[in-house]
């Protein structure tokens, strides 16, 4: 399989490609793309040296595959002409996500819409791939009324940038700021930019992408985005209200057996998830789960993942995997 790995000296680029040599993916010929700048200039993977191309020559190398994490704008402009040319595109950008030509997804949810059609697919925000994971089996048994999401957000989602804003206010450096304020011993409840109605973008894609992703317009969800000095993941505190009654044990049951989850719920041990722990791993981590004693068939959660991780490159390659073994690529 000839791929292309468009932004591949970046954050989750690298890790991209880090995932793709984990699982073994089946390269025969890599392809890193990134700016003009890094043109010419070398990427490893699986121990061999392989030269940056422009998006030009990407193109016309006609790989059957193109990964994308390069932003909304380059996607918009370069996607299309991958597509165009016969590669398929699966773009981790918000450019696409609810363009209603394009499907929205995660594998372990609705990858069976995929068709030899669709040639720009597009891979939904961290933060909902996360949700969404553990709503779906949970919307299937119990149908979900109504969610409130509240999210504490890794630096690393907005980038290197922040990552730097931190170390710098750890040694009290005055350096280039990735946010208006301090983020050390900070909780900034402003993720991506506000819109008119008061939530902010971060917010909003919570919102549309859990509807289209469940393919569900009646499921309710109202949230809240936080960005807080952590890196390993992000975690969320959700309250779910079903249609139905549920039984907590099967509930737990549910979640344990839905591939992608783990469970860690226990407070005899102090077992939840925490991003410390989660940090490098794919899966999505679910504890303190427990009924919301305030309303009828509602429950709260916690959910911890690696947001570089199963909120990026590794669901974007098991879109790639789930391409190939369907045969739809
Ligand atoms: C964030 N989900 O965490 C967004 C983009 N990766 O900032």
């Amino acid at each position: 399989m000839k791929i292309a790995v468009v932004g591949a000296t970046g954050m989750v680029g690298e890790i991209m490609l880090k995932v793709l040599a984990e699982r073994n993916f089946p390269v025969t010929e890599l392809i890193p793309v990134a700016s003009e700048k890094s043109v010419g200039k070398e990427v490893e993977f699986k121990g061999k040296k392989f030269v940056i191309k422009s998006m030009e020559d990407a193109i016309a190398m006609k790989p059957e595959i193109a990964i994308f994490s390069a932003g909304g704008t380059t996607s918009l402009e370069w996607a299309p002409k991958f597509a165009e040319n016969g590669t398929t595109v699966i773009d981790n950008s918000s450019a696409w996500r609810m363009d209603p030509t394009k499907k929205l997804i995660v594998p372990e949810i609705n990858a069976d819409v995929l068709t030899k059609e669709d040639k720009i697919i597009a891979n939904p925000n961290c933060s909902t791939i996360q949700l969404v994971m553990a709503l779906a089996p949970l919307h299937k048994k119990y149908a979900i009324k109504r969610v409130v999401v509240s999210t504490y957000q890794s630096i690393t989602g907005t980038g290197v940038k922040a990552v730097k804003q931190l170390e710098n206010e750890y040694k009290d450096i005055k350096g280039e700021m990735a946010y208006n304020y301090p983020i050390h011993r900070n909780a900034i409840p402003h993720c991506d930019v506000f819109e008119d109605n008061g939530y902010t973008k971060e917010e909003m894609k919570l919102v549309k992408e859990t509807k289209k992703i469940l393919r569900d317009d009646t499921v309710l969800v109202t949230a809240t985005a936080v960005r807080i000095p952590v890196v390993g993941g992000h975690s969320e505190s959700v309250n779910i209200q079903f249609e139905n009654s549920f039984d907590l044990a099967e509930v737990r049951r549910i979640l344990h057996e839905t591939p992608g989850i783990i469970v860690q719920d226990n407070t005899d041990t102090n077992t939840y998830p925490m991003p410390l722990y989660a940090e490098g791993k794919d899966e999505v981590f679910v504890g303190r789960i427990r009924r919301d004693e305030t309303q009828d068939n509602t429950l709260n959660m916690w959910i911890v993942a690696d947001n570089l991780r199963k909120g990026a490159a590794t669901n974007t390659v098991q879109i790639a995997e789930y391409l190939v073994q369907n045969k739809i690529v």
